[in-house]
């Protein structure tokens, strides 16, 4: 008897711990920024191509970022936005902290540790080498289950809704139904009379608003269908969602559903920032591009229009070319 208790209960506790284990919030993650030797030098002979290795990460609310410091000085993390190796060079600035978060110094080998909790952009930079800056793009966690706008799971698809007036029922469908930015979102939707809840003959007619963080994305009127209808639609910005249904029946009567879109992690994040990389290139090369690059190009079609190069122009510039010619220079 015991020995089938044993051999009952051992796949029940090992079902009981992969569930537990599989439902652990499995965004949670660590990452490791690696601040690489070279990265104190603020000449641009630096061994290095980036400050921050990578200099831009993306990761999810509530993940961990651990920065190493394999250099051979003491760095800091400090949020906010350092300069770049030109203001370094020439000018006193040293950067704006913002105050979010800011780690004091790590010596080499050392490494700390911070977790982002909120979505946002956040920049930093390291106060002792204000050149040295990075950003982390912290997005929105993607939950496994939809929504409604208040953050109550819909758990029963499709999601039944009466009219106001209790005429009409609506039934609402959207497939995927964690509903990410910049992927397609089919909708199936189909009314029903309220009371009996039986299908209408010859379909009802309807107007469906898309609204998204209280701006109206789309409208359409229409007829349903036997069998229901459906929409496509692709949301490009995360946020609450309302999908309205007017005028169900030509009645005065509506009714709403509400869900979240989130920001897909696998997309590019538009916003994501650009920092400056580390290049192998002498900070008198770099000024030499700045200060005699325009004159230079100015003199290059200067001659090539001595040269006749632009004649095809000329035909059509005339009057700027004859008074050049006549110009005493
Ligand atoms: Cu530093």
């Amino acid at each position: 008897m015991k020995r089938n208790i044993t051999l009952i209960a051992i796949p029940i506790i090992a079902t009981f711990l992969f569930v537990v284990t599989y439902n652990q919030p499995a965004f949670a993650e660590n990452m490791t920024v690696t601040i690489p030797f070279g990265a104190a030098n603020p000449n641009f002979d630096t061994p290095t191509v980036e400050w921050f290795s990578p200099s831009v990460v993306t990761v999810r609310a509530g993940d961990t970022i651990t920065w190493v410091n394999k250099d051979k000085e003491i760095h800091n993390i400090t949020s906010g936005n350092g300069i770049n190796r030109i203001e370094f060079a020439t000018t006193n600035r040293v950067g704006t902290p913002d105050g979010l978060f800011q780690s004091g110094s790590f010596k080499p080998g050392q490494s700390w540790s911070y977790t982002f909790t909120t979505p946002g952009i956040y920049h930093y930079f390291c106060s002792i080498h204000p050149w040295m800056n990075g950003a982390v793009v912290v997005n929105q966690q993607v939950p496994t289950v939809a929504t409604d706008a208040s953050g109550q799971a819909i758990t029963k698809w499709p999601v039944v809704e009466k009219t106001l007036d209790g005429q009409y029922e609506a039934d609402l469908s959207w497939e995927p139904h964690v509903i990410l930015t910049n992927e397609k979102v089919t909708m199936v939707f189909q009314f029903y009379n309220g009371i009996t809840g039986r299908m209408i003959e010859g379909g009802v007619p309807y107007k469906l608003a898309i609204v998204q963080n209280g701006k109206e994305l789309f409208r359409t009127d229409g007829h349903t269908q036997i069998g229901g209808d459906f929409k496509y639609f692709v949301f490009d910005k995360p946020g609450t969602v309302t999908f309205r249904f007017q005028n169900v029946g030509d009645g005065n009567s509506f009714v709403d559903f509400t869900t979240m879109v989130y920001q897909n992690p696998n997309e590019t994040n538009a916003n994501t920032p650009v920092i400056q990389p580390a290049r192998n290139v002498a900070l008198g090369q770099e000024f030499t591009l700045l200060f005699i690059g325009p004159p230079i190009v100015l003199v290059v079609v200067m001659i090539l229009w001595a040269k006749g190069v632009f004649s095809g122009l000329r035909n059509t510039s005339k009057m700027s070319h004859t008074e050049k010619k006549r110009s005493p220079l």
